[in-house]
């Protein structure tokens, strides 16, 4: 996955509340970041969300806080900037030294709230500091610090098709059996994407299959070969995450996530990894209500007790619209 951030939400072009949004976001990563609060953070950010959906601007708190999950002090915020165009809270974290250096370096790959508040005790405050201070980090965290300026780029969707079919002739070389599907923002038609969300399949591995199989490391040491992944920061049976980049001048370093699906399970996948994070919740609320379980890996009755029954049947995604009885969407419209 690539370091959650929360592009469209703040995006004025096609959002009335855009300002709004882009402070809920600043003080839903300065809890998380900061503060390690939790619930906040994510009280924030829902309502950006909510403000990101709402198709006119909003002119007051009290008229904020009709909307879902608004509640008084979100309202009060919107109405001081309204009021003064700014915000006190956010000037005074804004110049808080320690702050501003944990929300630095939680941009890393790999640096999380508590890592960042652990090295910013120890003085480092800048992405410029933790490459003089590499013996203070993971490998993983070293990779992060090492591609941090390409890692914060976006991937154009010229480079994006141009990833792909580099990785898939590498992996039908290794075995024509396997399926393999670019997701995420890539698949709902993105201009530009955070990173490659790579989803692989194969018929000899099912949610059956008891024993491991090395389907996964066989792709992995074949795109090592091709000089394509240059990083790994994880490798397990299941979930490959590292780094890739194409051949020639000037190439920038790419995040490369690549899962192993079991091919039940791979539908269920697909539409998961493909998002939005938002359309997700959507369709899961919806699946709810009409008495089915939704998760990345399966779709499932509820029983009377409300206990999850047998996996249904899936062989595309448009299955799994229809059982929920959702009108299907296109990825290219899943873009919540
Ligand atoms: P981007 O990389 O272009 O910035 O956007 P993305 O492709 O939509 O996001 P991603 O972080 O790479 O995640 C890929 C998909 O995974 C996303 O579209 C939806 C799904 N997903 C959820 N919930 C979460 C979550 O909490 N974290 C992450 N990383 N992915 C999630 O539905
Ligand atoms: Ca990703
Ligand atoms: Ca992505």
């Amino acid at each position: 996955m690539s370091k959650r951030k929360a592009p469209s939400a703040a995006d004025a072009s096609s959002n009335p509340n855009a300002d709004f949004c882009e402070f809920l976001i600043e003080l839903a990563n300065y809890e998380k970041n900061v503060n390690r609060a939790m619930h906040k953070s994510k009280a924030y950010r829902n309502a950006a969300g909510v403000l990101a959906q709402h198709p006119t601007r909003v002119k007051s708190g009290d008229e904020a806080k009709k909307l879902n999950g608004i509640g008084a002090k979100i309202g009060e915020k919107i109405d001081e900037f309204i009021q003064t165009g700014k915000l006190r809270k956010l000037e005074k974290i804004r110049t808080d030294d320690t702050s501003v250096a944990i929300n630095e370096l939680t941009k890393v790959n790999g640096i999380g709230p508590a890592a960042a508040q652990k090295l910013v005790k120890e003085g480092i405050m800048s992405v410029e500091d933790l490459k003089k201070n590499l013996d203070k980090l993971t490998h993983s965290q070293q990779v992060g610090v090492k591609h941090f300026e390409d890692f914060e780029k976006r991937i154009p969707r010229e480079e994006m098709l141009e990833l792909q079919k580099v990785a898939f002739d590498a992996i039908a070389e290794v075995d024509k059996l396997y399926t393999a599907t670019v997701c995420g923002s890539f698949r709902r038609g993105a201009a530009t994407s955070g990173d490659i969300d790579i989803l692989l399949t194969h018929p000899n591995f099912t949610s059956e299959s008891k024993k491991k199989t090395d389907l996964l490391h066989k792709v992995i040491k074949k795109l090592e070969e091709t000089g394509y992944i240059t990083d790994s920061l994880s490798h397990g049976d299941s979930k490959f995450m590292g780094v890739c980049k194409l051949k020639g001048e000037g190439q920038r370093y790419r995040r490369l996530d690549i899962r192993l699906i079991p091919h039940d399970q791979f539908y269920c996948a697909l539409l998961y990894f493909t998002g939005s994070d938002a359309f997700n919740r959507q369709m899961r609320g919806h699946a709810l209500d009409k008495g089915f379980t939704l998760n990345e890996y399966r779709l499932c009755p509820m029983g009377s007790q409300g206990d999850p029954g047998e996996a249904l049947p899936v062989s595309c995604e448009e299955d799994i619209f229809d059982y929920i009885d959702f009108p299907y969407k296109k990825p290219q419209d899943r873009n919540l």
